[in-house]
């Protein structure tokens, strides 16, 4: 007989006390930028943003660690503060419902023993990474960078067990829901809808494992939703209930939340509302130097390596190059080694650099031909963020 009490796994009973505030400050480089550094069960010290629900950043000096995140540094992203804190395996189920033919109720060993496993490294990173460098500033979390995170990915595609359960003719979308709650029944729960075309693309799958490890708790323990391509939002976490829709999903936070502009640049004039939106989908290019941080210090007479990482929606990264004039004069970066189309893709480059106060610019380009701009542009709740990204270096 198994120990009941080693199937709950949960966050324990520090788990509210945890995320207190530490002695320990940070200071994000925009207004009111300093953070806490808070610790959560599973997770090493992170850059708090909100203790209820726990929202935690990644300190960037973490993505010059390696191009998998680790699990206990991985960020968290929460809406609503009624999130589970424990759950029982030998009860949780997975409902697979709606518009098919034959509804499934699943236990996480009936996902695993039924569906082939597969496994993709692909990056999450939420809408709003990045929202604290917006100017003007605009509401939601202001984050810095660090709510992006890159992992091996294990699960099963959510293709099979739609087809296992059998989606009707004149499907359209299909919704996806978690075990946490909004704190008042008036308030919209948290749900995200795809297309059925998409969620059948044999690409979306759904993921007990992160890194070789069970989901770490916070990430979505035991099961969530990935999306490789598209922003964390439609990553549904603690996923419990996945239902197939003969009509469109009209959902606060598809119909109302985690729009853009309804035009190529998903933009708009800074300061002006949008003509019209649609739901946010996928991730921009986007490059960063991990090597360096802003400010840091270097001795010239040699060639400085520069390092960093790229990553788009999916058509992988084509070059990542580097300036040291302000953007007039670019070189190539040696592209690392590749771990996928949907993965973090490492570059690196030594440059010469003159003594003095230097800024460094890093710019990606896909292979399909996307690339990022000079100057941030600009929407309403502060998504979308992919600027050059600029770091500050003095050589002495
Ligand atoms: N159940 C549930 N899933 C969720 C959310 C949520 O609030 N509840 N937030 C989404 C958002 S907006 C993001 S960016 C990702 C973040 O994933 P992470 O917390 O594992 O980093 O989770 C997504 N999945
Ligand atoms: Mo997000």
């Amino acid at each position: 007989m198994l120990d009941r009490r080693q199937l709950l796994v949960g966050m324990g009973a520090s788990a509210l006390s945890a995320g207190r505030a530490g002695a320990e400050m940070i200071t994000l480089p925009f207004a009111n930028g300093r953070r806490p550094l808070v610790r959560y069960p599973g997770k090493r010290l992170m850059i708090g943003l909100t203790a209820r629900p726990p929202q935690l950043e990644t300190p960037f000096g973490v993505f010059s660690e390696g191009l998998l995140t680790p699990n206990d540094a991985f960020f968290v992203r929460y809406h609503m503060s009624d999130i589970p804190l424990s759950i029982d395996i030998a009860s949780y189920r997975l409902k697979i419902g709606g518009h098919v033919e034959k509804p499934l109720s699943l236990s996480l060993n009936d996902l695993k023993r039924t569906f082939g496993p597969t496994e993709i490294i692909a990056v999450n990173q939420c809408s709003g990474n990045s929202r604290g460098f917006f100017e003007p500033r605009v509401s939601g979390g202001q984050l810095g960078n660090g709510a992006m995170g890159n992992a091996l990915w294990t699960g099963v595609p959510l293709k099979a067990v739609l087809e296992r359960a059998g989606i009707k003719a004149g499907a359209q979308q299909v919704t996806f829901n978690g075990l946490d709650n909004p704190p008042a029944p008036n308030m919209p729960d948290f749900v995200k809808a795809l297309a059925s075309d998409q969620a059948t693309d044999g690409e979306v799958m759904l993921a007990w494992a992160m890194n070789g490890q069970d989901l770490p708790f916070l990430n979505g323990y035991p099961l969530r939703l990935i999306v490789p391509g598209y922003f964390g939002t439609y990553w549904v976490k603690h996923l419990s209930d996945i239902t197939v829709l003969d009509a469109r999903f009209d959902g606060y936070w598809m119909k109302t939340a985690y729009r853009v502009p309804d035009n190529d640049c998903h933009c708009v004039p800074v300061g002006t509302k949008p003509a019209s939106t649609r739901p946010i989908g996928k991730l921009a290019v986007r490059s960063f130097i991990t090597s360096h941080a802003d400010g840091a210090q270097l001795s010239g007479g040699k060639p400085v390596i520069i390092s960093g990482i790229a990553f788009d929606s999916g058509s992988g990264i084509a070059k990542v190059e580097l300036s040291a004039d302000g953007g007039r004069a670019w070189k190539d970066a040696m592209l690392g080694e590749d771990l996928g189309r949907y993965s973090f893709r490492p570059w690196t480059l030594a440059l010469d650099l003159p003594r003095g106060d230097q800024a460094v610019k890093v710019r990606a380009t896909s292979r399909s031909g996307e690339t990022q701009p000079m100057e941030p542009s600009w929407n309403p709740a502060g998504y979308l963020r992919n600027v050059i990204e600029t770091v500050r270096v003095r050589v002495a």
